[in-house]
C-alpha cells in the first residue's frame, strides 16, 4: 500500500523536518510518521494558557512524546523568532500545517484568521528563504476550500479557485505565495491542496468530531442531543494518517508540484449522521422539514439531533468533491481509509473515552 519507486527522493535518517501546527490532528500524524521512518523532527507550537496542548502528540506516540523530538515556542506572526528556529535547527524539510483551521470561526474572527493563514506562511517562506542555498523543502497546507463555490466537478489541480469565506480566501493568498516563491526563488515549494480529513484527532467544533462524540455521549447518557446545522452539505472525507503521508510523498519528487489529495466519494452531512447512528444501533429516523427537522432514535425514543441555524454560515460551501488522480499516479499514494472505517475508527474511539477508558 505504502510503495515508494526508489527514483523517490528520500535523503535517508538524517532528514530533518520542522512542523509549525504540530499540536493539531495533522502535526500529530505527520510527527509520527515522519518519526517512525527515522527523521529528526521538530515543531512550533504557539503559547497557551489552555492545558493538554499535547494531547494529540502524546496520542499518536502511546502516550509519551520522544525526547528526541524539539518543541520550540513561536507564532506564525513572530517573524523573526520563526527565522531564529530555521536557522537555529536548520530543517531539510518545512511542512506549514498551522492555521486558524475553523472555517466558520473565520467569518467571526477574519482579521486574525488572515493574519494566521495568510501573513503566517509568508513569514515561514522567508525564513526559508533567508536560508539562501540551504533554505529547506517547503510544504504548504493548502485547502479544498479554495475551490468554494465549485466551478467544475469533481475538482482537480486545474480546477478555478472561488473561495467563500475569509478562511477559503487567506488559504488561496498562500497558495499563490507559495507558487510565486517557486517560481521567483527557486525554491522547492509544494501545495497539497487537501480535501477534508478527519480521524479520532479532530477538533469537537467540526462536524464529524461533532457527530460521533456527541453521539457517543448520547448512548452514554451524557447528554440528550446534538446542534447542527446544514445537513445537506456535501464532502470528500479522508482519514488525516493517509494524508500526511501524502504531504511526506509530495516532498520527496524530484520537482516541486502541487496535488489534490481526496478520495474521490463524497457524503452528506445527514449521510455521515445516519452511517454513524447505524454503527451504535442508535435507530435514526428524520423528521420534519429545515430547520424544524429533527433526528429521532427509536432505539432510546428521543430525539437526537436538532438543526440549528447558528451554525449556519454567512456563505455556504454546499459541495467538494476531489480528483485525485495526478497524487494516486504520480505519488503512488493510495489512501487504506474508506468512508465507512474512517467513521467506524471515530466512534469506536468516542465510545471508549466516554466509557472512561481513555484518560
Ligand atoms: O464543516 C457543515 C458545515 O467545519 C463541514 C477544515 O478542516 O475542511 C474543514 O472545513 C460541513 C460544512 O469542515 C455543522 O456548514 C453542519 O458545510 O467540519 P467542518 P469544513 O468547513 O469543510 C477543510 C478542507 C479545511 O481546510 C478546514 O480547515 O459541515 N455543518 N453542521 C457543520 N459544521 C460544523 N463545524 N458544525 C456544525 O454543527
Amino acid at each position: 500500500m505504502h510503495y515508494v519507486p526508489t527514483e523517490y527522493r528520500y535523503r535517508g535518517p538524517m532528514t530533518r523536518a520542522l512542523i509549525t501546527g504540530i499540536t493539531g490532528q495533522d502535526g500529530a500524524y505527520l510527527a509520527k510518521r515522519l518519526y517512525d521512518i527515522g527523521y529528526t523532527v521538530a515543531g512550533i507550537l504557539r503559547r497557551t494558557s489552555v492545558p493538554g496542548q499535547l494531547k494529540k502528540l502524546e496520542w499518536v506516540f502511546g502516550g509519551k512524546i520522544p525526547e528526541s523530538i524539539e518543541l520550540f515556542y513561536s507564532d506564525l506572526t513572530d517573524a523573526p523568532s520563526l527565522t531564529r528556529i530555521v536557522h537555529d535547527f536548520v530543517p531539510d524539510e518545512v511542512y506549514n500545517l498551522a492555521a486558524q483551521s475553523h472555517v466558520g470561526i473565520s467569518f467571526q474572527s477574519p482579521v486574525s484568521t488572515a493574519t494566521a493563514n495568510a501573513l503566517g506562511p509568508m513569514n515561514v517562506l522567508e525564513a526559508c528563504r533567508s536560508m539562501g542555498s540551504d533554505a529547506p523543502r517547503f510544504y504548504q497546507a493548502s485547502t479544498s476550500e479554495m475551490f468554494g463555490k465549485v466551478q467544475e466537478c469533481p475538482q482537480n489541480e486545474a480546477t478555478p479557485f472561488y473561495p467563500r469565506s475569509p478562511y477559503g480566501v487567506a488559504k488561496l493568498f498562500s497558495y499563490w505565495l507559495t507558487v510565486n516563491y517557486r517560481e521567483s526563488y527557486d525554491l522547492f515549494g509544494c501545495n497539497g491542496i487537501l480535501f477534508n480529513h478527519e480521524s479520532p484527532l479532530r477538533g469537537e467544533n467540526f462536524v464529524t468530531k461533532k457527530i460521533t462524540q456527541g453521539l457517543a455521549q448520547i448512548l452514554k447518557g451524557k447528554r440528550e442531543f446534538i446542534e447542527l446545522g446544514n445537513l445537506e452539505a456535501k464532502r470528500d472525507w479522508g482519514h488525516a494518517s493517509d494524508y500526511v503521508d501524502a504531504m511526506w510523498r509530495m516532498m520527496q519528487q524530484k520537482k516541486p508540484e502541487d496535488y489534490v489529495i481526496a478520495t474521490g466519494i463524497q457524503h452528506s452531512v445527514r449521510q455521515f449522521c445516519e452511517v454513524a447512528a447505524d454503527r451504535l444501533n442508535l435507530n435514526l429516523e428524520w423528521q420534519g422539514e429545515r430547520e424544524h427537522e429533527v433526528g429521532y432514535s427509536r432505539t432510546l425514543g428521543q430525539t437526537i439531533i436538532r438543526v440549528s441555524p447558528q451554525y449556519y454560515r454567512p456563505a455556504e460551501v454546499e459541495t467538494l468533491l476531489g480528483d485525485p488522480r495526478k497524487a494516486l499516479k504520480q505519488l503512488c499514494w493510495l489512501p487504506k481509509y474508506t468512508f465507512e472505517t474512517l467513521v467506524q475508527e471515530m466512534i469506536d474511539h468516542d465510545l471508549l473515552e466516554q466509557s472512561g477508558g481513555l484518560s
